[in-house]
């Protein structure tokens, strides 16, 4: 199969869907001169918006089910990550030989300059921007996108070869790539989670694992020692998956940890040059809340110093890093009681490390969407560390079910879910909101839910009426 794109005046491609990440590769090819189509399962009358913009670019709409009339026309696809490899416009697609390429995998090839990646089920985005706030300390220029929010098509645009990407890709986005070899590869965790899109956890590992799939030994592997999965592919096991030169975090010293944590301060341990080991930086100067953010520090860290950033520097520079909105978020403290927004907690183990996060009693806000992964773990972490319960979204019975002996009420809006946990929560409490499911059932995204508890909680101050 063709393996050269040119992604100029003499390719016609196919985008398919028309989100964030499709309307972009439209803006981008369209630039270069590609002539373009585009497709999306969802009846034209609903997409008016994005067919507008499509047609902007120069693309010609085509609905989904008449692909077929396209297929002796196209040389290249671009399939967006929330459309299924296993959906029938792409196994159209692969049966005609027309190769579907992610856009990732377009971004990288248009890319100049060298790319850390970063993945894991959570943890991404703030590790991400985290390396992003770690390289522009150390006076480096920087490009920050993918996953997080902000199509790495467009960003790697702006980077020159002198530059660096940062890049943020999710299992969906690795699962079509083909040369994507980033400088950096990160892995922070694998926990259940995009069940309803994946067989297993094993195939959803295998899809993780694609991040380091096409590194060599002059590119570096950043892993999380801790979690099991992650840490079998350690050398030592005789694994050779990574070809890259790894380097392993963990909260406990361990003779094949690369970074650690000894008396409260986190220390690397370099593999190349001189093997002494240098603190870098004291846990309390990292100003993130939980044990799970210090690993995501831990890995941003080892990705910064990878490419030859100095200790001295990262300490400085991590020290202005503020938490990302909706993870971890404090939104207000109203009557002594602390309001936080973690809406980004899309699934059962970021809501598990973010009770983890707080020594005060909790009122936990959760509930959604499930999109697969079973609620038992979270249901006992809630059972050990919540106080009280306001359960919300279709998700909501199951999780009060599994959470026993909690005391629980269930809510049908945010603002009510919010007062019913202010009914809850006493001075020195924390009410967080952490769904631990997608939001779609009653938003249309997680921000806007965290957007709608802020909203709520900031109207708590004003009297009803006023
Ligand atoms: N569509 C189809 N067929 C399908 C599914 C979807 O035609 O089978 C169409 C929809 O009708 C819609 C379009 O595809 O019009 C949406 O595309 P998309 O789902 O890929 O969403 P985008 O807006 O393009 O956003 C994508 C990522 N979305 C997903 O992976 C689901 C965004 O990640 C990412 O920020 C953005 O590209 C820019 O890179 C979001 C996400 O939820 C945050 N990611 C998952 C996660 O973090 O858990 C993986």
């Amino acid at each position: 199969m063709n393996d050269i794109f040119a992604f100029d005046a003499s390719e016609t491609m196919l985008v398919i869907g028309l989100g964030r990440s499709g309307l972009a590769s439209l803006e981008v090819l369209h630039g270069r001169g590609v002539r373009l189509y585009a497709t999306d399962e969802k009846a034209p009358g609903e997409l008016l918006d994005a067919i507008a913009a499509a047609e902007s670019f120069g693309a010609r709409f085509i609905p989904s089910a008449e692909v077929a009339t396209l297929l002796g026309e196209l040389t290249s696809a671009v399939l967006s990550p929330g459309v299924p490899p296993t959906s029938p416009v792409v196994r159209l697609l692969h049966e005609a030989n027309v190769p579907v390429l992610g856009e990732i995998e377009v971004a990288y090839r248009l890319c100049k300059a060298p790319m850390i990646a970063v993945t894991g089920t959570k943890g991404k985005s703030t590790t991400t921007a985290l390396i992003g706030h770690l390289l522009r300390g150390c006076g480096l220029e920087v490009r920050v996108g993918g996953n997080i929010g902000s199509p790495l098509i467009k960003e790697v645009l702006g980077a020159g070869p002198d530059a660096w990407v940062v890049a943020e890709v999710s299992s969906f986005q690795l699962e079509t790539i083909r040369a994507f070899k980033p400088r950096v590869a990160v892995l922070l965790n694998l926990m259940p989670d995009h069940l309803d899109r994946y067989y297993s956890m094993d195939e959803y590992a295998e899809a993780k694992y694609r991040i380091c799939a096409n590194q060599s030994l002059t590119d570096w592997f950043v892993g999380n020692l801790e979690d099991p999965r992650i840490a079998s592919l350690h050398w030592r096991h005789g694994e050779t998956r990574v070809q890259a030169r790894q380097l392993w975090f963990t909260l406990n010293p361990n003779d094949q940890a690369t970074m650690y944590l000894r008396n409260g301060v986190l220390i690397f341990a370099p593999i190349v040059g001189d093997p002494r080991p240098v603190p870098v930086v004291p846990r309390e100067e990292i100003p993130l809340a939980g044990e799970h953010n210090v690993r995501n520090a831990m890995a941003a860290l080892l990705a910064a110093l990878a490419i030859g950033c100095e200790p001295e520097q990262l300490r400085e520079a991590i020290r202005s890093f503020r938490p990302m909105p909706h993870r971890l978020e404090t939104v207000a403290e109203i009557g002594g009681v602390l309001y936080v927004d973690d809406s980004k907690s899309t699934n059962p183990a970021s809501t598990i490390a973010a009770l983890h996060a707080y020594d005060r009693p909790i009122v936990l806000i959760a509930g959604g969407r499930a999109k697969g992964s079973p609620f038992d773990e979270m249901g006992e972490a809630i059972r050990e560390r919540v106080k009280a319960l306001v359960a919300i979204g279709e998700a909501g019975s199951e999780i009060v079910r599994l959470s026993e002996g909690v005391h629980a009420v269930e809510a049908s809006a945010i603002d009510e879910a919010v007062s019913r946990a202010r009914e809850l929560a006493e001075t020195g409490d924390v009410v967080l909101l952490s769904p631990g499911c997608a939001s779609f059932d009653m938003f249309a995204s997680a921000e806007e839910r965290g957007e709608q508890f802020a909203a709520a909680v900031e109207a708590l101050r004003a009297p009803a009426g006023a």
